[in-house]
């Protein structure tokens, strides 16, 4: 009998430790997209520019789906695809609410995208407690699944928009309430997304 529980101190000891080392994950992307005020995902594009935003289950990272992005992103024109509180789409929400979150047990977000080794340009934007947006940029510069870390202190505060009503005191207030990719102008394709986490590195 004491060697059972020995046993079972050791797997959950293990379990924790693990639990741990992975992080928060805050979205997995498996639920059906809907679009509107009461979608699942905050999408849209606008000037010229051009986005679809679709689940799919046979190019995924963890779980059973992740989140694609077929995109046309024209000089001029704009693309969001966002998911968090207090957006448009009510039901947008990550899986963990952002006030339930240990921030400072964190100091960066990351994601996996599935690249096509395009060499064009992703912004990863966060939306801060104030309501301010920070961006962080990665490259499609693979082919297949790779996962990029966006450290806290790496995100620039966009100085071509923020939002009217943003406090606006450049600085980096938790918590965070929504994370937003959007493929820059002058690229077409399509991106996978998946496994959005808050990690210790
Ligand atoms: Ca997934
Ligand atoms: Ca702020």
């Amino acid at each position: 009998m004491k060697k059972i529980f020995f046993m079972a101190a050791i797997f959950l000891g293990i379990s924790v430790a693990c639990f741990a080392d992975n992080g928060t994950l805050i979205d997995d992307f498996e639920v059906s997209v809907t679009s509107g005020p009461e979608g699942t995902v905050d999408f849209g594009a606008g000037n010229g520019s051009a986005v679809t935003v679709t689940r799919d289950t046979d190019i995924k990272n963890s779980g059973e789906s992740s989140l694609k992005v077929v995109y046309d992103a024209v000089e001029g024109g704009y693309i969001y695809v966002a998911k968090g509180s207090g957006l448009d789409a009510k039901n947008a929400d990550w899986q963990v609410s952002p006030s339930d979150i240990k921030w400072q047990e964190y100091n960066a977000i990351s994601f996996y995208v599935y690249g096509t080794d395009s060499k064009e340009k992703i912004a990863f934007d966060i939306k801060d407690n104030g309501g301010e947006i920070w961006r962080f940029i990665a490259q499609d510069d693979f082919k297949g699944w790779k996962r990029v870390v966006c450290s806290f202190d790496k995100f620039v505060l966009r100085d071509d928009w923020q939002p009217e009503n943003a406090e606006q005191n450049w600085k980096l207030d938790f918590p965070i309430k929504v994370f937003q990719f959007e493929p820059l102008a002058g690229s077409s394709g399509t991106l996978y997304f998946d496994t959005v986490e808050l990690v210790k590195e």
